[in-house]
């Protein structure tokens, strides 16, 4: 007897060992993409060979056509699901949903419930450049163009030919079929129905024939998986390939310019969404260099698309370098346009008023033009966020962001004109009817050809986290980190050593977004990363003629007194531009939420803050406070680490590996940017570090000496970040 209990035991802890290969290739997915043709063809088929129990029923149901496009019901009696929708990519999402239901544990024995989109448009912008690298991207290179091979010329030292990396190649190059394939499937399985391929910093090149052609394929292999294609372009195409003198959105020639070339797109491509556009923003045309506004730029190309059903996504994204706070220029130049953009133009706004930081604001545009539609913009690619070497789970940032923008600017981005409409008389309803179809979220995406998709494993999380929160916006950032953990690195597994290591990645994701804040901008503190690329600190980063708005000293405006940007109505009055009891509460820097304090206040070094770290309420000098967020930077990186030991042997070992290494070097990042940042600070504070705060282990002239040398498109290696600190 005994002896068969030491086989068994033995036994069981073999098999608890044995972890199934699940490298994170296949995304929350199991199985392979159906090489169906058909939109249900491809939901049977995912049913088929992923549902355990007896066969679904799908059944297309025209009574749902009021619910919004992709809604679907469940229905299971006794085991057997029916799953109904008006419409077959409905069946298809409806699919996925229960597969996703039984996977992660929830009732599939008898349960009923309905699944309704919060926005119509959940879309993907990728900044990939037509010769194959990916602006901002650290995974890779495109999938969608030129990704076959590295076929950029390199010099002696290994540099990257600038030519390459600024300008397309000639020829396009035909994307790989298998991983766009892949790329519908994952994006259907989580809702995300649409895509831009190209950056927003775009070529003109996307519109000729020639690359058309290639575009028209792509959204050939989309179509099934409900994904729609838009495209991303250049203002001056009309110039650049059209050969006008003008891109004057008055201009009949190049009205008829636009006209003639989405009728050839629509041609190409029936169901193509439209354009994207980043216009007079960083160097890129827009109707302000022909003297003409937003408004009538983006309308110029509303009314092409108009008889196709298309719309224009018309970025907000604008900022002079002569205005003296940039956090205020989109409101600026877009406020005073409301009201004047055609019904199917929608603006799309970043989240913060600056960009992409770890935490800002929200943008006071949000709420602020009541005729207009508008969609937040996020971003999924960690940008600010340690690029691919940190592990950053994001949902909680993108929570805090909607639960702002409904609470704070009474304003539910998905449906902005129906107060209005409500109000309204006859017209006022037909614009309801009209304009509640155009409602929209979209994300700067992380995807490129690397095994992992996105960089890393963990990376994934915020493109599943992206997906599930654009289809539904309530959903808790836990809730999401719990699907995502289990689908991807626990599938299947059930038992209690499963389970105690999905809390510790739980706990680690969902720590990981406020750490990165403590370690880089506390407090309402922003963009004190370094030229270029941004990553890592560079706080005292002086560029000889560079625009003062791209400096990290424009932003922590650190001085004798004290540190921060001063944006209250005795300063640069953004505050103002808030709703007025909001308003009122950011300017005051006793009522401004402690984490936000030096976003819109300056605050003097020895001032006593007053705020709560867990259950204690501190009172502390601005100095004292600062040392320790950076500490608790510092801290919570090497408990996130501890957090991912717990899981050895419970995941993929080269996954579990490669989030070990990436887990070390965020730690080392963490503490050279609490010595970066605070050894440069204190060369206005003239403080000591306080006692519970470790002292630094660089040096910083060391630290200011630092120049990674890497391009936009690239995430530093270990071996380069070692060898420079
Ligand atoms: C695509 C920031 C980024 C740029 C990006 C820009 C934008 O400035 O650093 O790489 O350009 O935002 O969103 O247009």
């Amino acid at each position: 007897m005994k002896k068969h209990f030491a086989i068994l035991a033995s036994l069981s802890l073999f098999l608890f060992s044995v972890v199934s290969a699940h490298d994170g290739s296949q995304l929350w997915l199991q199985g392979l993409a159906p090489s169906a043709i058909s939109t249900l063809e491809i939901a049977n088929a995912e049913l088929n060979q992923s549902w355990k129990g007896a066969a679904p029923v799908l059944k297309l149901n025209k009574s749902m056509k009021a619910l919004p496009d992709g809604s679907f019901s469940i229905t299971i009696q006794a085991g057997t699901p029916t799953i109904q929708s008006a419409s077959e990519v409905g069946l298809l999402y409806g699919a996925y949903h229960l597969i996703r239901m039984q996977q992660t544990g929830a009732n599939v024995r008898d349960t009923a419930l309905i699944e309704q989109p919060s926005y119509n448009i959940r879309i993907l912008n990728h900044w990939d450049n037509l010769n194959g690298t990916i602006e901002r991207g650290y995974a890779g290179r495109s999938i969608f163009w030129r990704n076959s091979a590295d076929q950029m010329r390199r010099n002696a030292d290994g540099e990257v030919n600038e030519e390459d990396l600024l300008h397309p190649k000639d020829a396009p190059e035909i994307p790989s079929f298998d991983r766009l394939r892949d790329y519908a499937r994952a994006n259907a399985s989580i809702g995300i129905n649409a895509y831009v391929p190209d950056n927003v910093n775009a070529s003109p090149k996307v519109l000729t024939a020639e690359y058309l052609q290639e575009v028209k394929k792509m959204a050939d292999i989309m179509r099934p998986y409900g994904m729609k294609t838009y495209l991303a372009i250049n203002f001056a195409s009309p110039m650049v390939i059209g050969g006008l003198s003008t891109a004057d959105p008055l201009d009949k020639n190049v009205q008829k310019w636009w006209t003639a070339k989405v009728k050839e797109i629509y041609k190409l491509i029936p169901d193509f969404g439209g354009f994207l556009v980043k216009a007079n923003s960083e160097g890129q045309p827009g109707p302000n260099d022909f003297g003409r506004t937003h408004a009538e730029g983006a309308n110029m190309l509303a009314k092409a698309l108009k008889p196709f059903k298309g719309i224009v996504m018309w970025r907000a994204f604008v900022y002079s370098p002569s205005d003296p706070d940039r956090a205020k220029q989109a409101y600026l130049e877009f406020q005073p346009l409301d009201g004047q953009f055609l019904d199917n133009v929608i603006i799309q706004i970043k989240n913060g008023p600056i960009d992409f930081q770890p935490r800002e604001a929200y943008s006071a545009l949000f709420g602020a033009m009541p005729q207009t539609r508008q969609m937040a913009e996020w971003q999924i690619t960690q940008e600010y966020l340690g690029h691919s070497n940190h592990i950053a789970y994001l949902a909680p940032m993108w929570t805090e962001f909607l639960q702002q923008v409904k609470d704070i600017a009474r304003c539910p981005i998905n449906n902005q004109l129906l107060a209005m409409s409500n109000q309204q008389s006859a017209q006022g309803s037909k614009l309801k009817a009209q304009n509640s179809k155009l409602t929209a979220i979209s994300a700067v995406s992380n995807v490129g050809n690397s095994p992992s998709w996105c960089g890393n494993v963990m990376a994934q999380s915020n493109w599943y986290a992206f997906g599930r929160l654009a289809w539904n916006d309530e959903l808790p950032a836990c809730q999401i980190a719990d699907e995502w953990a289990r689908l991807t690195l626990f599938p299947g597994r059930n038992d209690a050593a499963a389970t105690k290591a999905l809390a510790s990645v739980r706990s680690l994701m969902l720590r990981s977004r406020e750490a990165i804040v403590d370690c880089v901008v506390p407090r309402g503190l922003h963009h004190q990363f370094a030229w270029g690329h941004h990553d890592g600190p560079e706080p005292d980063c002086d560029i000889l003629g560079a625009r003062p708005d791209w400096m990290p000293s424009y932003y922590a405006r650190a001085d004798r007194e004290g540190l921060g940007f001063d944006r209250s109505s005795t300063g640069s009055n953004a505050t103002g531009q808030y709703p007025a009891d909001y308003a009122k509460v950011l300017d005051d820097p006793e009522t401004c939420p402690y984490d936000l304090l030096l976003w819109f206040h300056h605050v003097p070094w020895g001032k006593t803050i007053q705020h709560r770290c867990g259950s204690k309420v501190i009172r502390e000098s601005l100095w004292d406070a600062l040392c320790h967020h950076y500490q608790q930077g510092l801290d919570e990186a090497r408990a996130m680490q501890r957090d991912w030991e717990r899981c050895q042997g419970l995941i993929d070992a080269d996954t579990f590996a490669d989030i070990q290494r990436r887990l070390r070097i965020q730690t080392r990042d963490a503490q050279w940017w609490k010595d970066g940042c605070l050894l440069y600070f204190q060369t206005f504070s003239t403080l000591p570090f306080p006692d519970d705060v470790e002292p630094a282990v660089h040096d910083l002239d060391k630290l200011r000496a630092i120049k990674l040398g890497i391009t936009n498109y690239e995430c530093p290696s270990q071996e380069l970040l070692d060898s420079v600190r």
